[in-house]
């Protein structure tokens, strides 16, 4: 029987790439829903042709990985959109998204977008914080093209997912990447945020790797994290936190903080803000749930 990726799903039909490139409109039989076999896209499925575009799903092969929200199976990496400008870059969200994508198990790969309108001083500085952290960046601008051929390299043979706040660009990027495939894009509010313009998503083919665009979310749930593990993401302060005078030290006010301490040489202050902003929010999701 053929196998293939899921590249879409929507109401009841899971639309499947075959090898060969052909697509066939598939159902999901009940026998195999019962099996607890969620389809998503990204799900390598086998499936029988009922005619020539549609089909029947009999099974799902294994996932080598599952990102929960957006739902999507066996991606390889994210590329975390920021922009430079409009809106300004975001440390805050691009570390709690790093640190979603790092406890998925997924590659991490930021792209700051929008390059052609921001101050690209500010923008290196910005990103040499997170390349000394170990993590790939990149500039991009889907209006000239500048970083373009960078990127469309990095997703050669993988399946990547595009995500980031809101109007930083990632459906611009991915109709820049795959021209003739045009996605609906958003004008941005006056308060320079994004409309959240994509409500769906779906996979696309970009060079010989697969992209998915995801709508921009402005939240990102952090329930259901423990909090070592979130803590975790933040290897320099965790490194940093040895040197405290208190084991159970928070870095907030504490006396000998190695931590503070170190904000301005090995720790960033804008990391420092977010770890202590992550940590408030998920005591406040803790003690929600406590109540409920
Ligand atoms: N100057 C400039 N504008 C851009 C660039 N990329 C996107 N834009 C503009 O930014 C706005 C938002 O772009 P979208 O591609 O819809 O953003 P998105 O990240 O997909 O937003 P959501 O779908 O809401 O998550 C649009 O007005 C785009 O024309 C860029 O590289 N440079
Ligand atoms: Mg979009
Ligand atoms: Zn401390």
């Amino acid at each position: 029987m053929p196998e293939g990726v899921v590249i879409g799903t929507g109401s009841g039909y899971y639309r499947v790439q075959a090898e060969g490139g052909e697509q066939y409109l598939c159902r999901l039989p009940g026998r195999v829903r019962r099996q607890r076999q969620s389809v998503v896209i990204g799900d390598r499925v086998v499936f029988q042709a009922t005619s020539e575009n549609s089909g029947t799903i009999s099974q799902r092969r294994l996932r080598v990985s599952y990102l929960p929200r957006p739902e999507v199976a066996n991606a390889d990496q994210v590329v975390c959109v920021t922009a430079g400008e409009g809106p300004v870059f975001d440390h805050l969200f691009l570390d709690r998204l790093l640190a979603v994508v790092s406890l998925a198990g997924l590659l991490p790969l930021i792209c700051c977008n929008k390059i052609d309108i921001a101050d690209r001083r500010l923008v290196d500085s910005s990103l040499d914080l997170y390349r000394q952290l170990g993590y790939r960046c990149l500039v991009s601008s889907a209006v000239t093209g500048e970083g373009l051929a960078e990127l469309t390299a990095c997703m050669t043979g993988k399946i990547s997912v595009l995500a980031g706040q809101s109007g930083v660009g990632k459906t611009s990027l991915l109709n820049a990447l795959a021209p003739g495939r045009k996605r609906a894009i958003g004008e941005l509010s006056k308060i320079g945020r994004g409309r959240h313009t994509t409500t769906a998503s779906c996979l696309l083919a970009v060079g010989s790797g697969w992209v998915v665009d995801t709508p921009g979310f402005s939240r990102l749930d952090l329930a259901g994290y423990n909090w070592p593990d979130l803590a975790g993401c933040f290897s320099e302060i965790q490194a940093a936190a040895a040197g405290c005078r208190f084991s159970t030290c928070s870095h907030s006010h504490e006396p000998q903080c190695a931590v503070r301490n170190a904000v301005g040489s090995r720790i960033a202050p804008a990391r420092l803000a977010s770890f202590l902003a992550i940590r408030v929010e998920w005591e406040k999701n803790r003690q929600k749930r406590g109540k409920s």
